[in-house]
């Protein structure tokens, strides 16, 4: 059972977002304040930020006491920091994120966090009806994005109308028992979480959201793409039978990844039931 107004934390990840983020963390801090009964704290994640997004972070911090960050100089990736940020889970009763950029507006993540006791984990869509999409995404990009979910469909069977929106919102519960399982760093990330979830018998609940797309997108797609489709193929295959013969490969998907520049996958991925 969920307390009538759960503490919330919030997880941003950020990479050289001192451009972005500073308005956004303020308009989160003033608006749950304003809006929200239980505990609030938003934890920036950054990571290999070669730009001044820590002292922006700081300077909204020293306003808003809410406001914290965490910062790993390795190139982690999206989902390592979001890896990272979620062993905070044990601290809080709802744990979220969102792009630092403001696509997620602070009053579409209350409502995410309104419908968490309705489900483990509640994430946003843009394709569910009801959804409202300000889109400025290249054409090049909604084309990747579409045919990046048939084939994401076609492997996991997730029944997720956008696995890759970035505003989602779990349990602590539900983080907790799943969190040893997490080890993809790009952005399919996602895929690993809400796939570990979905294997673990968690609920998981698609709400229809408001999207804004903001220019200056933290992520290439042209490598990048390469390396979010080997992510997921490679999650695919854990679960298979076939993986203990794949171990010889291992070395070749090192290099790729090195080559592509992504973030490599954390080792292990043994420790899930
Ligand atoms: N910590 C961290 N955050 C990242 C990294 N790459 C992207 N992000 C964050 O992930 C979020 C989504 O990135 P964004 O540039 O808005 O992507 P897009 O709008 O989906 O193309 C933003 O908050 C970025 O700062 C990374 O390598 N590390
Ligand atoms: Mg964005």
């Amino acid at each position: 059972m969920l307390k009538a107004a759960p503490d919330l934390l919030l997880l941003i990840p950020a990479y050289n977002e001192e451009q972005r983020i500073e308005p956004v963390l303020r308009d989160y801090a003033r608006f749950f304040r304003q809006n929200y009964a239980g505990k609030f704290k938003i934890v920036v994640v950054l990571n290999g930020c070669v730009d001044g997004t820590l002292g922006v972070v700081r300077r909204a911090a020293a306003d808003f006491p809410e406001i914290s960050a965490l910062d790993f100089p390795a190139p982690i990736g999206k989902g390592g920091a979001l890896i990272e940020g979620l062993k905070l889970a044990p601290t809080t009763d709802l744990i979220g994120y969102v792009d630092a950029d403001g696509a997620t507006a602070p009053v579409a993540f209350l409502d995410l966090v309104r419908h968490c006791d309705q489900a483990d984990c509640v994430i946003g869509s843009r394709w569910l009806p009801g959804s409202i999409l300000h889109q400025s995404q290249s054409k090049q990009r909604q084309v990747f994005s579409r045919l990046f979910h048939v084939f994401v469909q076609f492997l996991f069977r997730l029944n997720i109308t956008d696995t890759q929106c970035g505003a989602k919102v779990m349990r602590r519960e539900a983080v907790e028992k799943i969190h040893s399982a997490l080890r993809i760093a790009d952005v399919a990330f996602d895929i690993n979480l809400l796939f570990s979830l979905k294997r673990n018998g968690f609920r998981i609940l698609e709400v229809p959201t408001e999207w804004t797309d903001k220019l200056g997108s933290k992520i290439k797609l042209n490598k990048g793409a390469l390396g979010i489709i080997l992510s997921v193929v490679r999650l695919r295959l854990f679960y298979s039978p076939f993986y203990p013969w794949l171990r010889p490969l291992r070395p070749l998907e090192a290099w790729i990844y090195r080559k592509l520049r992504a973030p490599q996958p954390l080792p292990g991925l043994t420790s899930e039931k």
